[in-house]
């Protein structure tokens, strides 16, 4: 856990609570010499998420950021900001939009490693995100049941964005390639069903991790004003926009490719294979979304209308 304050050479870092997340003031982001890169990005593996007021970086300035970690992302389906910036997303929405517990692009093969985010039009109260530390829903679970999603892949899907032909398995539980440590990488939005166990066990334990992994104890929420930027670790973290307010919301994203999620051994064949069941079983199914019935875009999801909230 990450609960003492400290003066790092990126700047104050005054960590959000007990689980994750730091607020960053004394920073400007378009002047980090190497040492600083160093300094924030070792405070950003420490706190998973850290947001900076005060900000306002314009497009190259967003895009260049993104190249500090890696190689920004041309996401398949969010609509861009300008032709000369298609690294950068834009969600420009009324009474919200990303309603729903995920972690980004998971239905990539190598899912972004970071997403950073600036705030540009938010209203006058609400419109918060919460972020979920995913290393600690896992390290919370008993041992057996930890010693079982060890050895278990999971299908994610862009069913969600009209692409169930988009399709990737990943391990459960993954191993951070910069910390080491294990974390449950299962979201609700985008993960379709385990592999290697039967349909009604996979629908019964997804729901029981993501219920898991949403308890407040796990959590930090932030409460944005124009300007900040905020990048979190889309390695070990899930985030939920709160769409509690009627006016418009706009914010821009750049994410950055990862690498290829690995942990864990597997164990066991895959179920479907053994049972012979077709091998498009899953592509076409939308039951992981459906079980939400808090998440109201999803049923819009799945009429087949992409919501430009799903991210
Ligand atoms: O609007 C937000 O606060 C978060 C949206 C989102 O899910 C994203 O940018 O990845
Ligand atoms: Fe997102």
């Amino acid at each position: 856990m990450s609960a003492t304050t400290t003066t790092a050479t990126i700047g104050d870092v005054q960590p959000l609570t007990g689980a994750l997340g730091a607020e960053v003031r004394g920073v400007d982001l378009t002047r980090l010499d190497d040492e600083q890169w160093d300094a924030l990005y070792a405070t950003w593996l420490e706190h998973l998420v850290l947001f900076f007021p005060g900000q306002s970086l314009d497009a190259d300035a967003h895009v260049a950021l993104g190249r500090r970690f890696g190689t920004p992302e041309i996401h398949p389906y969010i609509p861009k900001r300008d032709a000369d910036h298609p690294e950068i997303v834009v969600l420009d929405t009324v009474g919200g939009g990303a309603e729903f517990w995920h972690t980004d692009v998971t239905f990539s093969a190598t899912p972004p490693m970071a997403s950073i985010l600036q705030m540009v039009m938010n209203p006058p109260r609400g419109g918060d995100t919460i972020f979920t530390n995913q290393y600690l829903a896992y390290e919370t679970l008993s041992d057996p049941i930890r010693d079982l999603l060890d050895g278990l892949t999971a299908v994610h899907t862009a069913t969600v964005f009209g692409h169930p032909e988009q399709n990737v398995a990943h391990p459960v539980v993954r191993t951070h390639p910069d910390t080491g440590r294990k974390s449950l990488f299962v979201n609700r939005t985008f993960t379709s069903h385990l592999v290697e166990v039967q349909r009604s066990e996979s629908d019964a334990l997804l729901e029981y991790l993501y219920t898991w992994s949403e308890q407040p104890r796990f959590q930090c929420r932030y409460a944005w004003s124009e300007g900040t930027i905020g990048i979190w670790d889309n390695r070990c973290t899930q985030h939920y926009a709160v769409p509690d307010y009627d006016e418009r919301r706009v914010i821009e994203r750049v994410t950055v490719i990862g690498d290829t999620p690995f942990g864990g051994t597997t164990r066991w064949e895959p179920f479907t294979k053994r049972q012979g069941y077709h091998q498009g079983y899953a592509r076409d199914d939308t039951g992981a979304m459906k079980t939400d019935p808090r998440a109201n875009s999803i049923s819009r999801a799945t009429t087949g209308a992409i919501s430009p909230g799903h991210s």
